[in-house]
């Protein structure tokens, strides 16, 4: 009996152990300007809002502004970190159309954490596209595992806590015969 719990206490730990870290990240609750919005000008700066603090550093954290073309608008240089605000500062946009903002920050629990908005400018802009010394770090580059969905968690979860229960069970049966 002794052992059905310890084992049970086992699976409990995996699944608290493997649900936490999937849980940790940052997620981005607001940008300013919004995702899909329209604009007649284009914006002076980009601040993106996470639900916990952004850790700051040289180097570490990107926000982009790329045209349909992949110029960029965005002046190079790290963002500025206010907290779990992250603001970069914008050129002049050029020509009207759909534009990306890509990010990539490093989470408080120390995971990168990347995305992508986009938002149109509705007319011409007087800017020519700039384009980074550093690499594209905008769209498409999800992070090392930033892209495992919540349920490969769960389901890892639910995997460990079954195995445990069998295990219980079987540990159980033996010590009564
Ligand atoms: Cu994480």
């Amino acid at each position: 009996m002794k052992r059905a719990l310890v084992a049970l206490l086992f699976a409990g730990a995996a699944v608290l152990g493997t649900a936490a870290p999937a849980a940790a990240h940052n997620a981005l609750i607001s940008s300013d300007p919004k995702d899909k919005a329209s604009l007649e000008a284009g914006p002076s700066t980009v601040t993106l809002t996470f639900d916990q603090d952004v850790q700051g550093g040289q180097g570490i954290n990107t926000i982009s502004v790329v045209d349909a073309n992949g110029g960029h608008y965005e002046v190079p240089g790290d963002p500025t970190i206010k907290d779990n605000a992250v603001t970069a500062k914008v050129n002049a946009l050029g020509k009207a159309g759909e534009y990306k903002i890509g990010y990539r920050i490093l989470s408080a629990d120390g995971h990168p954490v990347s995305g992508e908005l986009t938002f149109t400018l509705t007319k011409d802009g007087t800017g020519t596209p700039t384009t980074p010394a550093n690499a594209d770090a905008s769209a498409g580059d999800s992070g090392s595992d930033g892209g495992l969905p919540i349920w490969v968690w769960i389901v890892g979860a639910v995997v460990l806590l079954g195995g445990g229960v069998f295990f219980a069970l079987r540990a159980g049966g033996g010590a009564k015969a």
